[in-house]
């Protein structure tokens, strides 16, 4: 993909951070080259770090980084910066889907203006019985508008599905451990060769097995493998008063009866109307439910 990278303030050269490791930052500029750097002073300090994905000027001769680009976006998890989409995976099993984590990060991604793509994969392994579960699920979220894809890494299903949303865009591959980012990878972008690892059998859950997130670049995208993790907070900005504002299938409702609706409890609420009229998307109506009032326990402590 051709990035478009800042432009050199001469004698520096722009570049994009690729790794980051034991201090050093692997820096890729314009001409393909990879620079491993040191950052100069402030730019250690942690307020205003640096994360893959920024885009910086480097000191070639000397290896160092001597300036930060303004972020368009970031997030605290995985740590990276600028992407403009998110694949957010998902698997049949081992570890089993866990739709919670998937809508905290959609809204993140609403939040962040990133553009999700939901992957299910190790498709390969549906049982019947989870195929009705998940099938509805999966069903839902095409009908709030989102792009779903269901695949499988070991046995090569839609691989080229996921190739095509991956086109000029810089993409994040994010989820649980185990879920099957780097294996995914894999199948995309053969010569990547990424470690995978087994899932314990015992506790159906990944093992940690990627512990950096490193982008890589392609010619028609980059892409950003990451540790998987199953603990998320939302940010902070997001309060529970603007928490439906994130749910692309709750827009363009008529007004709720009143201004000030949480679609809670609240009497004549469009939302829970929409939620009659269309049960798929139910499930996550119940979830926004239980956010909300993770959300207000929040903002309750706040003022304790
Ligand atoms: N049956 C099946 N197994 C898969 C599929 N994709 C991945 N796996 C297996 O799932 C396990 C975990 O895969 P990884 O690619 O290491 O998962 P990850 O999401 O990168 O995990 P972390 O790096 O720990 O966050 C490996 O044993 C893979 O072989 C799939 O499509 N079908
Ligand atoms: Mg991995
Ligand atoms: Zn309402």
């Amino acid at each position: 993909m051709k990035l478009r990278f800042p432009k050199d303030k001469t004698p520096l050269k722009a570049g994009i951070i690729t790794r980051s490791l034991g201090g050093f930052y692997n820096v890729l500029l314009a001409d393909g080259t990879v620079c491993e750097c040191k950052p100069r002073g402030r730019l250690r300090l942690a307020e205003s770090g640096l994360l893959v994905g920024d885009f910086v000027q480097i000191d070639a001769e000397q290896a160092m980084i001597e300036e930060k680009e303004e972020r368009k976006c970031s997030f605290a998890r995985p740590k990276i910066a600028n992407v403009n989409q998110a694949v957010l995976i998902l698997a049949a099993r081992d570890p089993k889907p866990d739709w919670f984590l998937l809508d905290k990060l959609l809204i993140t991604c609403a939040f962040l203006q990133v553009r999700p793509v939901i992957c299910f994969n190790k498709w390969d392994i549906l049982t019947e019985k989870m195929n009705e579960e998940f099938k509805s699920e999966l069903a839902g979220y095409e009908q709030a508008g989102f792009c779903v894809l269901r695949l499988s890494a070991k046995e090569n299903i839609a691989i080229g599905e996921l190739m095509q949303e991956l086109k000029g865009h810089l993409s994040v591959f994010t989820g649980c451990s185990g879920v099957g980012k780097s294996s995914l990878l894999n199948a995309l972008f053969p010569v990547l060769e990424l470690p995978t690892g087994e899932v314990s059998k015992k506790l159906s859950r990944g093992r940690h097995t990627t512990r950096h997130v490193e982008i890589y670049l392609f010619d028609e995208a980059l892409v950003a493998d990451t540790p998987g993790f199953s603990l998320l907070e939302l940010l902070p900005d997001i309060k529970k008063e603007q928490l439906a504002a994130y749910y692309p299938e709750y827009r363009g409702l008529a007004l709720c009866r009143f201004d000030l609706c949480l679609h809670d409890r609240e009497r004549q609420c469009e939302v829970k109307a929409l939620i009659e009229r269309e049960p798929l998307l139910l499930p996550r109506y119940q979830r926004y439910i239980k956010l909300l009032s993770e959300l207000k326990e929040r903002e309750d402590d706040l003022y304790r």
